[in-house]
């Protein structure tokens, strides 16, 4: 037996959903603007976790253009019917409602091609499906409740999906509102057939310091649902600012082959309480059944810090748990973490044989919801170095390229180099809620490439430059308890001609995640 540290999917990985077939795992979180979209994760043991693939991974699929940060795919639900997978998800446009939606896709493989989507005629978010014993497919999820006396609140809808219409029909019905008086937001519905009931396992309280599991049960898909009266059977609100992780909730279960169950769920990392820069993170929590009801982390009440796993290989050394994600070192242009801004990376990158990148320069800015001239990795350690190597030589006069920790359009910060007629100017600006702040400004000759990057500490990130430390950041100016949104923090290279006609490109290569010895668990 061996003992895994929570979470098992550092970074961001909100929403995760969750489904077994025979002995393997497959999970899904959410990946917002980011694409490829979608990661699709292979675990036997619920803890060592690979990507095997995107479900969101061709371009075109579902158009992200002008989509803004926070925006764009939302918690995802994974099942199996017994033949194919599920999943079912919502693009989000926030700036038109009427774009986007829940759509259903299928694949025979998890690792893909998943179809082309199915839009489904429901509003809302967070959709998720069960399959009944006759084979009948039932959609739920939730929005904004439609009477004004739960004006503000959000409800849970369940709805027949027909294979044949592949499409939802019959009635509608409206089966939970929440469990705890005056706590808003039940959303992350997921149900589940067992033993001749209906379960619902929900979230309430937000996303956020008040995020909570509750759980409701009925003789019928389509209700009525008796809540617990242990709801909410999981949170970590009551545990205060001080208790290192917070936000518990969005929470899908699994029953491994022995019968023994568990749920994923997402949580935060808060070392003050209150800001977690690596975003909302997928945690794993043991559960048990008293009475009819599950029992989420029995004894403890609270996400365990470590898992115990007596059900891993016996052959598997202490310390190999770790999934590739935390292993420091290069990362090859045709790592499955590599991920762009509303378009695949082959779309606006190639990625060469030698594992280095060829990235176009383009007109947009950081700042723009577009097709942004952008490679990313998640930052998934609070104490990491992250490096690349730039050339520059082709840089046209007044092309930008630098190495950014990306929030949204509207924070990030970045270590960049200018062209000018005047030669290469390096800067460091931090831009936070749309008004910039230009940290470092200095003329500099370059040699034909240069090292950029971060060195990220806690709560400092301070950018680097050829090995020289530049004038930091606070990451509790760019994590999402300051500036709102979903989202954990990345790290990413971007070229831009600033708005005018694009003339070069620039290569990146020898790009080092390497997170410091005490990170590495
Ligand atoms: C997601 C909703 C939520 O759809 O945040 O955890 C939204 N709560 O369920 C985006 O991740």
């Amino acid at each position: 037996m061996i003992t895994a540290a929570n979470p098992i999917l550092p970074g961001c990985h909100p929403d995760p959903s969750i489904c077994r077939v025979g002995d393997e795992y497959f999970l899904v979180t959410s990946t917002f603007e980011y694409l490829p979209g979608l990661p699709v994760m292979r675990s036997t043991d619920l803890v060592r976790w690979e990507t095997i693939g995107h479900a969101i991974d061709r371009h075109g699929m579902l158009d992200f253009d002008g989509i803004r940060s926070s925006g764009g795919l939302y918690a995802p639900t994974i099942r199996h019917d017994g033949e194919v997978f599920w999943i079912v998800c919502t693009l989000v446009d926030q700036a038109d409602p009427s774009r986007g939606g829940n759509f259903v896709i299928t694949a025979d493989d998890p690792a893909g091609p998943w179809s082309d989507p199915i839009r489904l005629d429901a509003d809302g978010i967070d959709p998720s499906v069960a399959f009944d014993a006759d084979g009948r497919v039932w959609m739920h999820g939730t929005r904004l409740a439609r009477e004004p006396q739960w004006h503000d609140q959000t409800e849970v809808w369940v709805r027949e999906f027909s294979r044949t219409e592949r499409a939802l029909v019959g009635e509608e019905h409206v089966i939970w509102r929440g469990a705890v008086q005056g706590v808003v937001w039940a959303e992350g519905p997921h149900l589940y057939r067992l033993d001749g009931r209906w379960y619902l396992v929900a979230a309430e309280g937000g996303t956020e310091f008040h995020h909570a599991v509750s759980v409701a049960r009925a003789d019928e898909v389509t209700g009525p649902y008796v809540g617990n009266r242990a709801n909410p059977v999981l949170t970590h609100r009551h545990l205060g600012r001080g208790a290192g992780v917070i936000g518990a909730g969005h929470a899908d279960l699994v029953q491994a082959p022995d019968g023994s169950w568990h749920a994923v769920m997402l949580a935060m990392r808060a070392a003050d309480g209150h800001h977690y820069p690596l975003g909302r993170e997928t945690f794993l929590c043991p559960v048990t059944w008293e009475d009819g009801w599950p029992v989420f982390a029995p004894g403890l009440g609270r996400l365990p810090d470590e898992v115990a796993i007596p059900w891993t290989d016996a052959a598997m050394e202490e310390g190999t748990w770790q999934p590739d994600d935390r292993r420091p070192g290069l990362v090859p242009a045709d790592d499955h973490r590599w991920t762009s801004l509303r378009v695949p990376p082959q779309h606006v990158a190639r990625a060469d044989d030698d594992g280095s990148w060829m990235l176009p320069v383009r007109t947009e800015v950081l700042s723009d919801p577009g097709t942004v001239a952008f490679l990313g990795l998640r930052q998934q350690h609070a104490d990491v170095d992250v490096t690349c190597t730039i050339e520059t030589t082709d840089l046209a006069d007044g092309e930008t390229v630098g190495f950014v920790v990306r929030q949204s359009e509207r924070d990030h910060a970045a270590v960049q180099i200018t062209r000018t007629p005047e030669g290469l100017v390096l800067e460091v600006v931090h831009r936070q809620a749309d008004s910039e702040q230009i940290l470092l400004r200095q003329d500099r000759a370059f040699a034909s490439s240069v090292a950029l990057g971060v060195r990220a500490r806690g709560w400092s990130y301070e950018p680097v430059c050829d090995g020289e430390g530049l004038p930091s950041v606070d990451a509790r100016t760019l994590d999402a308890a300051a500036t709102g949104g979903f989202l954990g923090m990345w790290f990413g290279v971007f070229a831009t001609s600033n708005g005018r006609a694009p003339r070069s490109h620039v290569r990146i290569s020898d790009v080092v995640y390497a997170p410091s010895e005490e990170a590495v668990q």
